[in-house]
């Protein structure tokens, strides 16, 4: 059974005597300060990475991690996103033991229950680095790794989206005799993080700055009420009621859920906004699903979320920051949050590129706008660009063809209201349109392959599309395993990797595609023009260019269900990239090819041979 408590960890006998009068909780020690009576004992941590065997000392005191340059350009980089619990459970000890409500029926660790723990940890992620390498990812986003609620309603806190102590490890991505230790806990990740910056990997955690986990109700009028109705003025702090201090203490479900009062300073009412249920027309101050909201205006609030994440930076030496839920923060936020975190990576390695990029779900270029200018985010997901692929690519229309390829040229053209320079101060130093993070699926919508009637076919071309269009592509996990779930929504869809097997046909296209775009830095870092579009299914091409001539590239799509023989396809870019008498030669799929680039009283132009739901990769001669 998994210990439920921290060591009180004292520097003096005052401490000690305020921790014996007041304390009815453990207070976790604080990582950012070097404590004096930490034993000099080591942990060893055994790790095996591609058949090698290493044993490395988990030291009980923080030093500063070295932080490593970062990528040289974010573009070059593929990221991988992978679910921490539905990886790899590469160490069974620190797999979660509890039942809910303390009932042996319903264990809390439960592979065959998504809502459930599955074990996977960080030791799983280092034992198939090798696995990452041969894919070709150079880059991962994990869920967060901080300490959260285990349990609540049902559903376990296996996604690390509910926090209960943003400044210590979750038990759960450990090994278990680190648990009860902050230092080593964050150590331990720190060897994680140098594990995979030894492969060539660069590490973006998932912080969550708009909530807590659900610890607290509200007590109005005598009442308690989990989900009061919105009130934009607020309950009042009079109104926090710790669930420990409810009704329900006493009830199993409490300790099980780790739903105490949250260390210091998480435990002052002053750093909630406490108004009630969110709704969509006030989407900022409310609780999301009772998640409790931080009081993300406050000035001590703020300060305090900027210490602490630019300590994970300090402590682990990590690459870059995915930002949950930036929707329900108010965007001023992140202009002080974003540079606070850029002015200390650039005060402790001014080479080093940390990327920040945020989820705002559903959302437009034309809002993200708000959250990139100025001092804010680099980026955000391109949900715009997802639902373009979904039509595209993957929903069948009534008339049962795919839709008009053109929206992939709208979604192109809208994001010229993005922040089109670097911002000033560091950071991924990228335009925002540049670093717009493409998706074709991820653990909050339905995975690619669950909407009706799809295929690999149609996944390798939407995996084609985000691997030499603009931005930078993001692979979610068993992606490459054709993952499909038991249903078409998110949360069944986060299952667990059933292999890492290196020899699947879609693992495979994958990984030549990697390639692609690694061998030819236009698809990396060029401009993009489209040649081609239609108002149907059908022809979508378009070139990647550096200002080399001989790095262009051509990609070529065929969306429609019909194939198409010798089509003209003109160049109606204003860019002119088909010039008459050059030769173009076919880099994927595999097989010689080459065409010739003709022109008529039209213009220039190209036949090419596509056939139904696919495409062509070319290079000029
Ligand atoms: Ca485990
Ligand atoms: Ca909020
Ligand atoms: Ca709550």
């Amino acid at each position: 059974m998994k210990k439920n408590y921290y060591p009180y960890l004292v520097y003096v006998l005052l401490a000690l005597l305020i921790c014996f009068v007041s304390c009815t909780q453990d207070s976790p020690k604080d990582p950012t300060t070097n404590d004096e009576t930490t034993t000099t004992t080591s942990v060893e941590a055994t790790t095996t990475t591609t058949g090698t065997t290493t044993t490395t000392t988990i030291p009980g005191t923080l030093s500063e991690a070295s932080l490593v340059n970062g990528p040289e350009d974010w573009r070059d980089q593929v990221i991988y996103f992978m679910i921490t619990d539905r990886f790899k459970d590469g160490d069974t000890g620190n797999n979660e033991t509890r039942f809910r409500d303390n009932n042996p029926a319903t264990p809390l660790h439960n592979p065959a229950d998504h809502k459930k723990y599955h074990g996977g940890d960080l030791k799983g992620i280092m034992d198939n680095v090798g696995y990452l390498t041969d894919l070709g990812v150079n880059s991962i986003w994990i869920t967060p790794v901080v300490y959260n609620v285990r349990e609540d309603d049902g559903y376990t806190g296996y996604h690390g989206y509910w926090a209960w102590d943003m400044t210590m490890m979750d038990p759960h991505l450990i090994p278990n005799d680190l648990s009860t230790d902050k230092n080593r806990g964050i150590n331990f990740y720190k060897h994680f993080v140098d594990t995979m910056h030894a492969n060539n990997i660069y590490v973006i955690q998932d912080i969550v700055l708009n909530h807590m986990g659900n610890l607290f109700l509200y007590k109005i009028g005598g009442k308690e009420n989990w989900n009061p109705t919105y009130k934009a003025t607020g309950y009042g702090e009079a109104a926090l009621l710790w669930i420990e201090e409810s009704s329900h203490a006493g009830s199993a479900w409490i300790d099980i859920g780790l739903r105490r009062k949250p260390p210091a300073p998480f435990d002052s009412p002053s750093f909630y906004n406490l108004c009630g249920t969110l709704s969509d027309s006030y989407p900022l101050l409310g609780d999301l699903s009772g998640l409790d909201d931080l009081k993300t205006t406050s000035p001590d609030v703020r300060t305090v979320l900027k210490n602490i994440y630019i300590d994970w930076i300090k402590y682990a030496g990590i690459d870059g920051f995915r930002i949950d839920t930036v929707k329900h923060i108010e965007t001023d936020f992140f202009e002080d949050f974003n540079l606070a975190v850029r002015n200390y990576v650039k005060g402790n390695n001014p080479n080093k590129k940390f990327i920040q990029f945020g989820e705002y779900f559903g959302t437009t270029h034309s809002v993200m706008k708000d959250y990139t200018t100025g001092n804010k985010m680099d980026s955000l997901l391109n949900f715009e660009l997802y639902y373009a692929m979904n039509n595209v690519f993957r929903t069948y229309s009534t008339n049962g063809t795919l839709y008009a390829t053109n929206k992939l040229t709208k979604e192109l053209n809208n994001r010229s209201v993005l922040r089109d320079t670097p911002i000033s101060d560091g950071g991924a130093g990228l335009s925002a349109a540049d670093a717009v993070v493409n998706f074709i699926d991820n653990h909050d919508v339905a995975r690619y392959l669950n909407a009706p009637g799809h295929n690999t076919t149609t996944l390798k071309s939407a995996l084609a599309y985000i691997l030499t269009t603009k931005g930078i592509p993001c692979i979610y996990y068993g992606t490459e395993k054709d993952l499909k779930a038991s249903s078409a929504s998110a949360e069944p869809g986060r299952i667990d990797m059933p292999n890492f097997d290196t020899t699947g046909d879609t693992y495979n296209f994958l990984k030549d595609m990697i390639k692609v775009r690694k061998d030819n830095v236009a698809l990396r870092r060029g401009e993009i023009k489209v040649i081609k579009d239609s108002a149907n299914a059908g022809i979508f091409a378009f070139s990647r260019y550096t200002g080399a001539a001989s790095e262009n590239i051509y990609v070529f799509f065929n969306t429609a269900k019909e194939d198409l023989a010798d089509d003209a396809i003109y160049d109606s870019s204003e860019v002119d990239l088909l010039t008459k008498d050059e030769t173009l030669t076919k880099i994927y799929p595999p097989g010689f090819e080459e065409i010739s680039v003709m022109q008529d009283a039209t213009g220039d132009y190209v036949k090419i041979n596509l056939d139904a739901y696919s495409f062509k990769i070319f290079k000029k001669k």
